[in-house]
């Protein structure tokens, strides 16, 4: 039986109704995205038709999701809520802190040891609320999510921005920072703008080389990583129903790279099987009592234009396999340009590792489509040149692989089988002579590639592709090899041909685990104790920031004018910092480390206007608030981009930034920046960026004035002596400027405490 059933069966019971009622007030045919967000409004019944893009709406997710690396952060706040319980069903997920290095045994071992205390803490806080534990090595939270607690027309969050992943089992799940699953978690209502809807229409159907993922990573060569900000994206047409329910899920996680706030995906007969497959025919089973609510009314897909805001039409049968990057995910090369492509831009061609599995790919169809070429390099005779790794998504799936032989077969091209985590995939990853940041290409079938993303190398070139082209290209250790055309030498001198991957769906005899590493919570927590040593170096209890000095801010300083990609990577990196983010104070110390100064080119190099040096823009912005002087950061286009980590906006807050002031935010950071309580502002006219000096002095006028859609004022007093006033404008509704007011959102949770 499926978890948590009964909150299934009330959305189901109430949906008819709901739907019924959007479709009367709103005169016509519903999209799907509609359908769930209406059927989970936090007041009901249906009175408004409400904007898209513009109205800020109250939901009520049926649950939410964690993962270690968030969650402490989430849990922590949640522990000042004076809640007995979470409201919502709610599961914490350990994933993101187990180093790949040596292999999946001794790997989870040492971080059982390295990281006990934050397992623990995490462990006694779940089973003290109510809140579903995954010990280390179960599996990465999205994988675990899809096989245990998604379901068509289902409503999450979960502090991990590929918490979309779950759309491809029909849900509109969103990632959000861990103040907002502290909301939900406390029983209050969950705030999101109205999306937009983007409808992408699959006709043909996927074949030979091309899997799932390339449509993706087209998609986001089309939308680019902010083409997708605010909008839902919905899939539908005869390549969506012919897809499997885990390639559905491919494609609804990396919608996080396109910035999109979720994707969706209509109820199918692919999903159906995923379910019975997964033990949940009780889900199966009640999905298809109210099928014709879980997709959308026929005229939207026969006429999308009429109701998406951007309609996009690919043919899967002329889609050919892509290699996104390096650096960024929407960099799109169909496989067949990649030589000249490569060579253009002086790419290296020779591929050291490809890595497979990962939240984004480890189904048990991608791993059964590249092991069937693995099984290749021994029947041709082939010796595979690049270093391979797997990392599994859940121990259901390592286990079943295992168990068919799938393992067994990697084992013999050499692979390396690391922990069911997300391991290299965030830079957890102890990739030997990565130090000498030697130039490198990796490609993987992750679903991101920032600099240093994967190994801490700012050098290394990593093209994220398909499992299946991934095996391909570890197995010739060629970028520009493209397996539709080309032909490799064995070991006998000849030519061969790989032959394009097949695999199956789902285990045809079943999924099977012994341990799936899941732990029920205390049915009464009351007395479960919650310990943090006040000198530990991993976990902080939070103190309260402090709230709005209720007057204009004058004579702040400029921290740092960021130039280019500003991504949540540059300004709370992670791989060797993930250890602190339980640790508000010792995880600023990598506050934006990461991102280039516009003034020399440099990063983490800032000048202290105090003193007149140059220093780390930790260490400067910490001079700054021993000084009880503010300041700003400025910066660039998506500003902000990838992670769900409100670290990046906690560091901030915590040393003493007061605003940050950007050309275009993504929407989980600019969400983050307002819960604590900062300002995030927007220039009018994005050529001001030009006008900010390095050695500005800024006020911010109008806050005694704060109110939705109106701008506030800021001067740049620059050292010359003169000074300019700019426009700067903010997305902040009503109860927003009360979290700037209070000092942020949890203050005024734990007031109503009080
Ligand atoms: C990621 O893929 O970048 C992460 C690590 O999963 C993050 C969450 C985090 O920073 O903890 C995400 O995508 O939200
Ligand atoms: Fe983990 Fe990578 Fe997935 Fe993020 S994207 S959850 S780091 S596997």
């Amino acid at each position: 039986m499926a978890f948590d059933i009964d909150v299934i069966k009330s959305v189901y019971d109430r949906m008819p109704e709901r739907v019924k009622a959007a479709r009367e007030l709103l005169g016509r045919p519903l999209t799907l995205s509609e359908k769930i967000l209406y059927n989970h409004l936090w007041e009901n019944p249906v009175s408004q038709n409400f904007k898209r893009g513009a109205d800020y709406v109250d939901f009520a997710p049926d649950r939410v999701a964690m993962q270690d690396a968030t969650a402490q952060m989430a849990l922590l706040q949640f522990m000042q809520a004076g809640r007995p319980q979470a409201a919502v069903p709610s599961t914490v997920h350990c994933d993101h802190l187990i180093t790949a290095q040596n292999g999946a045994e001794e790997d989870l071992n040492t971080a059982n040891n390295e990281s006990k205390e934050v397992y623990d803490f995490l462990a006694s806080v779940s089973n003290k609320y109510g809140i579903g534990f995954w010990k280390p090595g179960a599996g990465i939270i999205h994988q675990v999510v899809l096989e245990n607690y998604a379901f068509p027309g289902g409503m999450m969050i979960g502090t991990d921005s590929h918490t979309v992943n779950a759309g491809g089992l029909g849900m509109i799940a969103i990632g959000v920072g861990g103040a907002d699953a502290c909301d939900v978690m406390a029983g209050l209502p969950w705030e999101l703008k109205w999306p937009k809807l983007i409808g992408v229409k699959l006709t043909g159907k996927l074949n030979g080389w091309t899997a799932p993922k390339d449509v993706i990573l087209k998609v986001a060569g089309i939308l680019t990583v902010k083409g997708g900000t605010g909008a839902i994206v919905e899939y539908f047409g005869e390549g969506v129903t012919s897809m499997s329910c885990t390639g559905k899920g491919t494609i609804a996680n990396m919608g996080a790279e396109i910035g999109a706030t979720t994707s969706t995906f209509g109820y199918d007969d692919s999903m159906e099987r995923y379910l019975r497959s997964t033990g949940r025919a009780d889900v199966a089973d009640l999905a298809n009592g109210i099928r014709e609510h879980l997709t959308a009314d026929a005229d939207v897909y026969a006429n999308p234009e009429k109701y998406f805001d951007e309609v996009i039409e690919i043919n899967l049968n002329e889609l050919e396999p892509h290699l996104n990057g390096p650096f960024t995910p929407d960099l799109a090369t169909p496989i067949s340009k990649m030589k000249e492509v490569a060579a253009a831009n002086g790419w290296p061609t020779k591929v050291e590792v490809g890595l497979i599995g990962s939240c984004t790919n480890s189904s048990y169809e991608d791993i059964s489509r590249a092991v069937s070429l693995a099984k290749q390099v021994s029947e041709k005779n082939l010796k595979t040149k690049a270093e391979f790794t797997i990392t599994p998504g859940s121990e259901q799936v390592r286990y079943t692989i295992e168990r068919d032989g799938f393992l067994d077969t990697f084992d013999k091209i050499g692979a390396k089988v690391f922990a069911n985590a997300c391991g290299p995939c965030i830079g957890m990853w102890n990739r030997m002579g990565a130090e000498k940041q030697e130039k490198n290409t990796i490609v993987h079938s992750f679903n991101r590639n920032f600099a240093k993303r994967a190994d801490g190398n700012p050098n290394t070139y990593a093209f994220v592709g398909s499992p299946e082209l991934v095996t391909a290209l570890a197995i010739a250790g060629d970028l520009t090899f493209n397996p539709l055309t080309d032909t490799l030498t064995n070991e006998n001198g000849e030519q061969v041909k790989l032959d394009p991957p097949t695999g199956d769906e789902l285990p045809s005899n079943g999924f099977a685990v012994e341990d799936a590493g899941y732990q029920a919570p205390a049915e009464d927590g009351s007395g479960v104790k919650v310990a943090v040593d006040p000198s530990s170096k991993r976990l902080q209890l939070l103190d309260p920031f402090q709230a709005w000095e209720g007057t204009d801010l004058k004579g702040m300083k400029l921290l740092i004018k960021a130039k280019g990609k500003c991504t949540t990577d540059h300004i709370s990196m992670a791989g060797p910092w993930l250890k602190f983010r339980g640790h508000l104070d010792n995880i600023s110390d990598n506050m934006l480390i990461g991102a280039v100064n516009f003034f020399n080119e440099k990063t983490n190099e800032v000048k202290n206007q105090l003193t007149g040096q140059y220093g780390a823009v930790p260490h400067t912005q910490r001079a700054y608030k021993a000084a009880g002087v503010g300041s700003v950061v400025v910066g660039d286009e998506n500003y902000g981009e990838g992670s769900s980590r409100e670290h990046a906006a906690m560091e901030p807050r915590h040393l003493g930034v007061r605003a940050v002031l950007v050309k275009s935010f993504a929407r989980i950071h600019e969400t983050n920046l307002k819960k604590q309580g900062m300002l995030a502002l927007t220039f009018a006219d994005k050529s001001d960026y030009d006008k900010i000096q390095e050695n500005d002095n800024i006020d911010i006028i109008g806050l005694t004035e704060f109110a939705p859609g109106k701008p506030l004022q800021m001067v740049l007093h620059h050292d010359n002596g003169t000074s300019e006033t700019i426009t700067v404008n903010h997305s902040y509704n009503d109860q927003q400027i009360e979290w700037f007011k209070e000092g942020g959102a949890l203050n005024i949770i734990r007031k109503s405490v009080k």
